[in-house]
């Protein structure tokens, strides 16, 4: 990997702007044939950052003043969803969904273990229990989109895989806390994530990334033909999984149209290989097309095995004809998007310097016996070097991340069809450098048919210079680009933590979300039945000590400045259960519960309910206290635990 670290006295800026430079960084003899297919796309042709623009009053969101969007931002291996103020970047919140949040308790709290584990596999539920532990604490979090009603956000849920523990949430958008976690069977690594656009989701589709044996018993690792891949429908209301389809090759990004017929995935290993070289042999891979509805059919049908309790369609290459297609795309293709036209679809070529472009209305003759598996691809423009993902303004034009290049390039979706068929027209408009390495972008309201064509906002891998030093780790870069202007400029530089992969960027009008909680909210449900059988109430103030063997329940209640207890006793051993319900209803008056020493702290947010369980181990007395700065007395909101020393 020599060549892939700059010599002293080159500047990493200067060297990642050059073609081969770029090319080396992804290594050896793959980022030589890069370099080879890129020729003169490989030339940077726009200028850099924009200068001041019209842009800049918008995107200057004065104190006081509210944004026109919600930015939905992954936070990849931090596991976390984040919601951003767009265009202002302002970060609002972090909603811990598959990582454990120190500040929300979240990953501890009963009411969120209760969501991690209704949704867990047996075997995990077991691996974990030899492990000493409940849940898993880490999830890479990459795909983050909202529910859709008839071709649009509908403002009710965000959809989101994870790839590290395989897995799907669900975040309720009234309350933006997560209220689903499935893990999928089957399947290993769920990375590419799409809803169903049309007529409602519906479904959430989710790809398999790894392939496994097809019995993963351990007795195989080196017959590639025994591996086989899964790609999973859920019904995004129940959360369940609805279906899988056993597929050739791996799955990476997946994407669905605007007819509700078909959902589509890209598939970079397409020769099963298992290492780098076997994974990057051919020129050709491919993309899977799901048929909705044969599908249906064949589960209704009972054309299925049933795996861990799901059923399973056979749709991998050569098999059934009628349930998948296998579309030839050049070279390991990553991102696949949908335009906002219901027509296109842009397959993103990542090792090819090329997008292909699928005509959705081409895909019913495509499951024709003997239709030519390309017939489908309308246009495949040469865009420059390592295209990974497409955005669209609603107005006919893609605008693709290059990550090799690191630039945006803008393009015209009409002009790449026709170019396509043999007319000599350049179906590329401009091209914005971006610093550097953009992977996944999005544009405002992109990924629906109420496109606006305002913003673009790339995610870029590497900041490199972009900001002052702190350490060997650096953020990430996410810049902001005004499509309204014809040269695109960068207007707005936003430093990140690892490591957002994609974002959606909704306008405000449609997330609606709540100031308080709802007394009734299933989330502490559980919780409610317990209390009613121990004969408390709580919705009301509540001080109730309960004993039940060696389990106590401590009831209380918060209003600021106080704890209704502000001291109480257990026994060394005892497993105790802390439930507070916050009686507070005003706007931004959340309440915490920290116990010294414990290692337990958690949010109990406006009229909700929380509670959290530990053992009693250390004989002594501990402080605990509310984390939340709620009042001038917040300092003062704080008890005293007893833990008296088992009489031996
Ligand atoms: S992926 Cu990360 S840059 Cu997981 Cu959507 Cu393309
Ligand atoms: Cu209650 Cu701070």
């Amino acid at each position: 990997m020599s060549e892939n670290t700059p010599k002293k006295g080159i500047s990493r800026r200067g060297l990642l702007g050059a073609t081969a430079g770029g090319a080396a960084l992804l290594g050896g003899a793959t980022g030589a044939r890069l370099a080879l297919l890129g020729g003169a796309a490989g030339v940077a042709t726009a200028a850099g950052t924009g200068t001041a623009t019209a842009a800049e009053g918008a995107l200057n969101i004065a104190p006081g003043e509210l944004d026109d969007y919600y930015g939905f931002w992954s936070s990849g291996q931090t596991g976390e969803l984040r919601i951003l103020g767009f265009p202002s970047m302002r970060e609002l919140m972090r909603v811990p969904v598959f990582n454990r949040c120190s500040a929300t308790g979240w990953g501890q709290t009963n009411e969120s273990l209760r969501i991690f584990e209704e949704g867990m596999l047996p075997e995990t539920k077991a691996f974990l229990a030899a492990n000493g532990k409940r849940v898993h604490d880490n999830g890479d979090l990459h795909h983050p989109h909202m529910s859709f009603t008839d071709g649009t956000y509908d403002g009710r849920y965000l959809f989101m895989n994870d790839k590290a523990n395989t897995r799907v949430a669900r975040v309720r958008c009234d309350v933006m806390k997560c209220d689903k976690i499935t893990e999928i069977p089957n399947a290993k690594a769920i990375h590419g994530l799409r809803p169903q656009k049309f007529p409602r989701t519906g479904y959430v589709f989710a790809n398999g990334e790894d392939e496994t044996p097809m019995v993963n018993d351990g007795k195989v690792l080196d017959e590639p033909e025994k591996y086989v891949n899964f790609f999973t429908a859920l019904d995004g209301d129940s959360m369940d999984v609805a279906w899988q389809v056993m597929v050739s090759g791996n799955l990476d990004n997946t994407d669905a149209d605007y007819q509700g017929k078909y959902a589509f995935s890209t598939s970079y290993n397409s020769e099963m290989g298992m290492n780098l070289a076997e994974m990057t042999a051919s020129e050709m891979d491919h993309v899977v097309v799901f048929n909705l509805k044969e599908i249906e059919k064949g589960v209704a049908n009972g054309d299925v095995q049933m795996l861990s309790g799901v059923p399973v369609i056979d749709g991998r290459k050569e098999k059934n004809k009628k349930y998948t297609r296998y579309i030839p795309i050049p070279n390991s293709p990553h991102g696949i998007n949908t335009a906002p036209d219901g027509v296109h679809v842009v397959v993103n070529g990542k090792l090819s310097p090329t997008c292909s472009v699928i005509d959705v209305r081409k895909l019913d003759a495509l499951f024709e016996d003997d239709a030519d598996p390309r017939s489908c691809i309308v246009a495949e423009p040469e865009l420059g070097l390592g295209p990974l993902h497409t955005a669209f303004d609603g107005k006919g034009f893609a605008y693709t991340t290059l990550f090799i290049d690191s630039q945006i390039v803008k393009w015209d979706i009409a002009k790449a069809v026709r170019a396509y068929a043999g007319e000599d027209v350049d179906p590329i408009l401009t091209k914005t450098d971006v610093h550097y390495q953009p992977g996944h972008n999005h544009t405002s309201m992109g990924e629906t048919k109420e496109a606006d064509g305002k913003w673009l906002v790339s995610l870029n891998k590497f900041s490199k210079d972009r900001f002052i030093n702190v350490g060997p780790l650096k953020p990430e870069n996410e810049q902001i680009l005004d499509i309204t202007q014809d040269d695109m400029p960068v207007v707005h530089d936003g430093p990140t933590f690892a490591e957002p992969h994609d974002v959606i960027i909704v306008r405000r009008d449609i997330v609606n979300p709540v100031s308080v909680w709802d007394r009734n909210d299933p989330m502490w449900a559980e919780t409610r039945k317990q209390a009613e059988a121990d004969g408390v109430d709580i919705d009301d103030y509540m001080d109730t000590v309960i004993r039940d063997g060696n389990k106590v329940r401590v009831y209380m209640s918060s209003q600021a400045p106080m704890f209704s207890l502000e001291k109480f006793e257990v026994t060394q051993g005892d497993e105790v259960t802390v439930i507070v319900t916050n009686l507070d209803d005003v706007d931004d008056l959340t309440h915490g519960f920290t116990l010294n020493n414990h290692g337990v702290a958690m949010e109990v947010g406006p009229q909700a309910t929380s509670s959290v369980t530990f053992t009693a181990a250390k004989p002594g007395v501990y402080w605990y206290y509310c984390q939340w700065f709620c009042h001038a007395l917040h300092m003062e909101m704080r008890g005293r635990m007893l833990v008296k020393p088992k009489a031996s």
